[in-house]
């Protein structure tokens, strides 16, 4: 399972006290209290491995080391150890206490979120020539304390949508390693599937039916991962006795939900033509090229017809 939605709690680590200490050594008098060292900070860094925000599904809270205390002798404490959560490409995280949001884009993109506090100063900085043995030092500062709210928006370069049965995880299988459970009956998936083309993503988005952009159904949680998609590829089942009609059911779906979505650019594809003879293949492929330019027969049990959907991945692929 795939999360994609994950709250959390991260704090900077604490910076280090400063020290009050003075030399014993002769030659050497005066205050020799060390620094702290700076709290650690927290950030986030892009992975492209998709299901990266599942290890924050029972670990919620995240802290990034505190500086340790000056030493005598101005010794400097060392820095706090940084932490760096490795979340998906695609990953919004949505500061809830500022409202600020960091956007991760790019495979090794590292945002800080939350900065480790200011580390305390010894007392040697506090000298002056009225003052040769100042009992001053500061404290180390706390870090930041954030709660966040993970969020991953971008799952894919290509999204298969369309009613349920249509053939989806059938044809993402046959093309990827994704190993998405199929069966003969409706919302078998409840979790997009996604499967990795050659360095390419593309999801199986499950779960649209009529009202989903209400809030009906599945629908609805999943649409928001195609809104980055760029190629959709619309599967109709050529079991469908209206296939008109099942494109439109999609589509509505697509506009209620935001109108940029329906405009993406799509591919049709005709799924399962094993199933009706050549000639009904070639009508039906006719009928559906109204509807929209670019319209392909597959079937999983087609090796020819695979090799021309390859065709066209190996394309998109190659613009991206
Ligand atoms: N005959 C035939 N059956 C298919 C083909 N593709 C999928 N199916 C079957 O159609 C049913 C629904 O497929 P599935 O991939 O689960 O649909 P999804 O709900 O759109 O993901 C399953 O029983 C599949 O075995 C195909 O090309 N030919
Ligand atoms: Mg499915």
């Amino acid at each position: 399972m795939i999360v994609d939605e994950i709250r959390i709690q991260i704090k900077g680590g604490k910076g280090g006290d400063g020290l009050v200490a003075f030399s014993k050594i002769k030659n050497e008098k005066g205050p020799k209290g060390g620094d702290g060292g700076h709290g650690g900070n927290v950030y986030v860094e892009g992975v492209s491995n998709l299901s990266a925000l599942n290890k924050f599904r029972h670990k919620k809270e995240f802290f990034a080391g505190d500086g340790v205390d000056g030493k005598t002798r101005l010794l400097e404490g060392a820095r706090g150890e940084e932490l760096i959560l490795k979340v998906p490409v695609g990953t919004i995280a949505h500061n809830l206490d500022s409202e600020r949001d960091f956007e991760v884009m790019e495979v090794g993109e590292k945002i800080l979120l939350a900065k480790g506090g200011r580390r305390g100063r010894g007392n040697w900085h506090f000298r002056s020539s009225t003052n040769t043995t100042p009992m001053e030092c500061e404290d180390g500062k706390e870090g930041q304390l954030f709660n966040f709210f993970l969020e991953l928006k971008m799952i894919a370069d290509v999204g298969f949508i369309g009613l349920p049965s249509a053939g989806k995880s059938s044809l993402l299988n046959a093309l990827t390693k994704a190993n998405a459970k199929t069966a003969a009956y409706h919302f078998t998936t409840l979790e997009p599937n996604l499967g990795d083309y050659y360095g390419m993503i593309l999801a199986d988005i499950p779960g649209l039916i009529e009202g989903a952009s209400l809030g009906k159904g599945l629908g609805m949680k999943f649409l928001r991962h195609i809104k980055r998609t760029k190629i959709l590829i619309h599967c109709i089942s050529s079991e469908s006795l209206n296939q008109k009609k099942d494109y439109q059911i999609i589509k509505n779906e697509l506009k209620e939900y935001e109108t940029a979505i329906a405009q993406k650019k799509e591919y049709i594809f005709l799924t399962k033509t094993d199933l009706i003879d050549e000639k009904e293949v070639t009508k039906r492929v006719r009928e559906l090229k109204k509807i929209s330019p670019n319209v392909i027969p597959v079937s999983i049990y087609d090796e020819n017809s695979l090799d021309e959907v390859r065709k066209i991945l190996n394309k998109i692929k190659d613009k991206r």
